[in-house]
């Protein structure tokens, strides 16, 4: 009844939009609206050949027409609506006049879907994956007309058929595997010439990428990953856009985007923005060059950009019933306006997650864009949570460099030590890699017991923890080659695929083990509060060994990372007493062996132990 609905509607818009004295309304950004939304106001883009000669009314009751703003291109009007709380759904009638012209567009109001957002936090663990590179549900997508790249899986940074439809096959998969979340890098239109495949290249905001599938897909897959309790997060870009975006071929306004009078990149270097001694131009380059040659840069101070940022956000919102946004290349947008969309997102939808992509290399420059942080110069992100790199570097060398030396485990500690920087270090997101970088697996020398202490650190320690798709069978990548290496497809997920994870055919040994392993941890993690929003308490490394307590009134985890190579050692319960005090038995988790007597027993070489104590 439903989907009858939304198509009679759609069938109404087409026909109101239809050219009338030869003048065509193309688009109305948002495509529809919501009501009983905090704020009352909303800002329509209205595109059409002319369309800045028009007079706008609204008839319809609760709406009004508050206001008309016009650019120099006289092809574009926003048109400001206040749409009060005794606004019902329905259509409401927008009449367009100029002259003897006129013209009737019929704005879909629905009715917000009600409920708090879920939130994520670190009981949630995050299943990262990139929709073109993990299953590939719908083979008849692959190629869509209208849409320039063809598909070519033999190319790393080709499209390779990967859809909306394949997640949503893949979510009993991900609900066993362990994980609750599913952050899946940007499925919107990218409609480039080539490596439009990550999808940072956004070409139309209010669409699904057709190769993905369609906005109502997206929104099945939200609905059904939560029947199976599971979340999501979409990943949002508003420092650029693809040059395929259809602005670019008739831009609302010069200073829409940031021009130059040739091609100008950013310096990338985020740093300028809180350096107290940073030169301005070097700064104003940050923000305004260009990420890439094919991603023209918004201008946010540009209040009509920002609303039509802000509200892009709040629609896949309320639209979906997704829970979380992972925000690309943070401190890249203007740093005020970025601000003000986060707290304008969190107003509307208490408790919902945002995760910037704040990469840098300290835990001080990190902590600058932390929730309630108190920088010096007055700067707020009001953002829920961040990108822990620091410690995800940390990790990269914590288990492979030579015992006792500053890059061993020491780093991890010494990360973490810097927490009194942040104001709530428990909601950084956590990760040993990302879509960006070399695999941990591979970046760590492809040992499966590095592997296993790089997992049983991130799936212990506070945070968030994020897993890269394909980790769970310890998928290799290396930057050096490609990102397109990052990013190989997820075998099983094509039809004809002989090795395959969901049926755990002609997986090797090796994969088996990491399967197993990654498995049993994630779902023993998955209702331990302790670990969720426990303290931590660590003890300063000594050669290779790092011992940390997860620990609350009620359960206590003690966690032995030995990263030595060679050494087994010995563990006393007199060096933690601290906090073995009370304790006299433990329980292995990952073997599920039980240490009858704490006072003194033996770790293996490059071996985790995560002990519950009792
Ligand atoms: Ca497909
Ligand atoms: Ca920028």
């Amino acid at each position: 009844m439903k989907n009858t609905r939304i198509y009679l509607i759609a069938i109404l818009v087409a026909l109101a939009i239809a050219p009338v004295n030869g003048q065509e309304i193309e688009r109305v950004d948002p495509p529809s609206w919501f009501t009983g939304m905090k704020e009352s106001a909303l800002q329509l883009m209205v595109y059409g050949k002319g369309i800045a000669s028009y007079d706008v009314k609204a008839d319809y009751p609760g709406v009004r027409v508050v206001t008309l703003v016009k650019t120099e291109n006289p092809n574009y009007l926003f048109v400001n609506l206040d749409i009060s709380r005794e606004a019902l759904p329905g259509n409401i009638k927008l009449s367009f006049t100029s002259g003897k012209k006129s013209l009737t567009h019929l704005y879909p109001l629905y009715e917000r879907p009600s409920g708090k957002a879920r939130g994520i936090n670190g009981s949630d663990v995050l299943y990262l994956l990139m929709p073109d590179r993990f299953v590939n549900g719908d083979p008849s997508n692959d190629s869509v007309e209208g849409m320039t790249e063809q598909p070519d899986r033999s190319k790393p940074g080709g499209r390779h058929g990967g859809d909306l439809k394949g997640i949503i096959n893949s979510l009993d998969y991900l609900k066993g595997l362990g994980v609750t979340a599913i952050w899946l890098n940007p499925f919107l239109e990218n409609n480039q010439q080539r490596s439009s495949y990550h999808g940072y290249s956004t070409t139309d905001f209010y669409r699904s990428d057709p190769r993905y599938g369609t906005n109502e897909e997206f929104r099945q897959m939200v609905s059904q990953a939560h029947d199976k309790g599971l979340k999501v997060v979409m990943d949002m870009i508003f420092n650029h856009i693809g040059s395929g975006h259809w602005w670019m071929k008739d831009l609302p306004s010069a200073d829409w985007i940031h021009q130059f009078s040739e091609f100008t990149r950013t310096n990338y270097k985020a740093s300028t923005y809180m350096d107290p001694y940073a030169a301005r131009c070097d700064m104003e380059l940050m923000e305004k060059g260009w990420f890439d040659r094919t991603m023209p840069d918004l201008d946010q101070s540009n209040p009509l950009v920002e609303t039509y940022l802000t509200q892009n956000s709040l629609w896949w919102i309320a639209y979906s019933g997704l829970d979380g946004i992972r925000m690309d290349t943070y401190p890249y947008p203007e740093p005020a306006m970025m601000s003000r969309w986060a707290k304008r997102v969190t107003d509307e939808f208490p408790g919902f997650f945002i995760v910037g992509e704040v990469w840098f290399e300290e835990p001080s420059q990190m902590a600058y864009w932390a929730l309630n942080k108190k920088n010096s110069d007055g700067y707020r992100s009001n953002l829920p949570s961040v990108t822990d790199f620091p410690l995800c570097f940390a990790t990269h060398t914590a288990f492979t460099a030579p015992s006792g030396s500053n890059d061993g485990v020491e780093r991890l500690y010494s990360v973490l030590s810097q927490d009194f920087l942040y104001p709530e270090p428990l909601r950084n997101v956590i990760f040993l890699d990302n879509h960006d970088m070399t695999r941990f697996f591979t970046e760590t020398g492809k040992s499966l017991d590095v592997y296993k202490l790089g997992l049983s650190f991130i799936l212990t320690t506070r945070g968030i923890p994020q897993v890269y798709y394909g980790t769970e069978i310890v998928m290799e990548g290396d930057k050096s080659k490609g990102d397109g290496f990052l990013r190989e497809d997820f075998p099983g997920g094509w039809q004809g695929d002989e090795k395959n994870v969901f049926t755990g055919a002609n997986l090797t040994d090796e994969e088996k083990e990491a399967l197993d392993f990654t498995m049993k941890l994630l779902n023993w993690r998955k209702d331990k509060d302790v670990i969720h929003t426990g303290n931590l308490k660590h003890y300063i490394t000594n050669d290779g060994l790092y011992v940390y307590f997860r620990f609350n009134k009620k359960e206590s985890v003690m966690v032995i990372l030995n990263s030595n190579d060679t050494k087994s050692r010995t563990i006393t319960k007199e060096k933690y007493i601290e906090s073995l005090k009370g304790f006299t038995k433990g329980h292995e988790v990952i073997t599920g062996k039980a240490i009858d007597d704490l006072t003194s027993f033996t770790i293996e070489p490059k071996t985790a132990m995560i002990i519950e104590l009792n």
